[in-house]
């Protein structure tokens, strides 16, 4: 059967749970404006009438807790149009005319699409002449949405920002983070791979049977899933959250140069809060620390797309003032589509100019904006790229490039006012920002190392090196078979060689 047939055969009521508190509270931003939502618990079932009511709202549909006469639309399973007016007589609730009685088959369409979907006559409830019937007319069945084979690799799979399964994601992400707090590798991957593989889908998961033939969904991840279709809820997000350990190290690592080692110590110290870390005495702290501190709320605050355009201005101007005919890209989360990023990424590259040159270029950059006032914090990393060297076989190491972790100051003026979050008095920003130097012959593969996911850099790895007998990192592409470095000068020819469909960047939001 499929997902959307699923919706209609009947209550699941496998566990009767008390709904969390979180469901009704949660504020939605209201996209829809013209509809009110009522859906009918009877026959339906408490959680899963929760459910759909957590799932509407986070689409943007506004959903009434009670019936009241703004309701427009009342939406109900296994009912007929005359068993919803029975119900609403015995609540001594007069129907109007323009009150639309749907099928759930109507809603869950509508959260296919993300928006309204139209309302034809097999959405409709029939109501008889009598309104005595209480039988269900069965209501007509929609066709099962065609299923591609989804791959396990998300360099396979499409994975654009527009994601319809944000309930489930989001709660993977946090148990994942909770894996990684407690340094228990071998769960992160379950989590972040399950988050990754949902992120692609085309549809929203209703029921368990829409999970069926989904790969990288291990038993964790699937009683997860089961868990909040059931309740709207995963009893295990929620004790993750309300857990000290896991409340600490969030809060810790929201530092820049505060990692796992450090809030570590800082938990079995017994600290719990910042600004008792901040004014302790006996605390010894870097320099990146003092400066993740000293800047901490601003970043904190995401960078917003308007703000990393302005400082790839910034950029540009500090880059070509020195290496004219450098290429300047912004990487990570921006290039990808993002909105919002924690900091800004850029990779450099240089055609013409001496190797000479291109080592000093960011040494002089830094300089520049040192003399201006610009420079908050720098850390500079030299080069231990070695040509000819074999790319790395661990999924997630480093590359050897130049690089420089910086926070910039960023003044409201240099952004685009229109979309500037300038609060009043400040007049700049603290941002975060990463600048990559490499050498003209790895940008491609630099390129793709920087622009991410971190997800789909790992399934990319994995993919070169299990299915293709080939080593990929941030520098080179070597063929274990052929014994040759394969070059490249786009990320086009990169999946060329690996022979994989080219994936655009705002596709590999994995
Ligand atoms: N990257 C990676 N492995 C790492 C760190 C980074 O493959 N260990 C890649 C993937 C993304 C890119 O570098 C930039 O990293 P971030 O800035 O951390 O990620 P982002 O996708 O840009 O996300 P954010 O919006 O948080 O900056
Ligand atoms: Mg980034």
């Amino acid at each position: 059967m499929d997902p959307l047939q699923m919706a209609h055969t009947g209550p699941r009521k496998k566990r009767a749970r008390p709904m969390g508190a979180s469901m009704a509270t949660t504020p939605q931003d209201i996209k829809f404006q013209d509809l009110v939502l009522f859906i009918l618990e009877k026959k339906m079932g408490t959680s899963r009438r929760a459910f759909l009511m957590e799932l509407a709202r986070r689409k943007g549909f506004r959903v009434e807790n009670e019936l009241s006469d703004s309701v427009t639309h009342i939406v109900a399973e296994n009912n007929s149009g005359s068993d919803v007016l029975e119900w609403l007589q015995v609540q001594k609730i007069k129907a109007s005319s323009q009150l639309e009685l749907l099928d759930v088959s109507w809603l869950i369409e509508c959260m296919g699409a993300g928006k309204p979907v139209e309302m034809t006559g097999k959405h409709q409830l029939v109501v008889r002449g009598d309104y005595s019937a209480s039988s269900n007319p069965s209501p007509q069945k929609t066709p099962p949405p065609a299923v591609k084979k989804i791959s396990q690799y998300a360099c396979q799979r499409r994975t654009t920002l527009n994601n319809h399964n944000n309930i489930f994601t989001d709660a993977f992400e946090i148990l994942a983070e909770n894996c990684e707090f407690r340094e228990n590798e071998g769960s992160y991957v379950v989590f972040m791979r399950a988050a990754s593989v949902l992120k692609s889908l085309p549809f929203t998961i209703i029921s368990m049977k829409d999970t069926q033939g989904i790969p990288c969904l291990e038993d964790k991840a699937k009683c997860v899933i089961e868990d909040i279709i059931e309740d709207g809820e995963s009893s295990e997000v929620k004790a993750v959250l309300n857990d000290e350990r896991y409340k600490s190290f969030k809060l810790f690592t929201s530092v820049f140069g505060v990692g796992l080692k450090t809030s570590e110590k800082w938990f079995r110290m017994g600290f719990r809060s910042l600004s008792k870390i901040r004014t302790d005495k006996t605390l010894k702290f870097t320099e990146m620390q003092e400066a993740g501190f000293l800047y901490y709320e601003d970043l904190v605050s995401c960078v917003t797309k308007a703000e990393a355009d302005a400082v790839s201005v910034l950029v540009k101007e500090a880059v070509w003032a020195f290496l004219p005919d450098a290429f300047v890209t912004m990487t990570g989360g921006f290039r990808r589509g993002k909105k919002v990023g924690h900091d800004v990424d850029f990779l450099i590259t240089s055609q013409g100019s001496t190797e000479e040159e291109q080592q000093q270029l960011l040494h002089k950059v830094l300089n520049l904006w040192k003399k201006e006032g610009l420079l908050l914090y720098s850390d500079l990393i030299e080069s231990t790229f070695e040509k000819l060297k074999l790319p790395s076989r661990k999924v997630d190491a480093l590359d050897h490039f130049q690089k420089c972790f910086l926070i910039l100051k960023l003044h409201h003026q240099r952004i685009d006012n229109s979309k500037s979050s300038q609060l009043q008095g400040k007049t700049w920003k603290a941002i975060r920002v990463d600048l990559v130097m490499c050498p003209y012959e790895c940008h491609a593969f630099a390129l793709l190392g920087w622009t991410g996911s971190r997800q789909f850099e790992r399934d990319i790895r994995h993919y070169a090196s299990h299915e293709r007998k080939m080593i990929l990192d941030n520098h080179a592409l070597y063929d274990k078979t052929k014994r040759i470095f394969l070059k490249a000068g786009s990320e086009e020819e990169i999946f060329a060689h690996l022979g994989l469909d080219y994936i655009e960047p705002w596709e590999r939001n994995a």
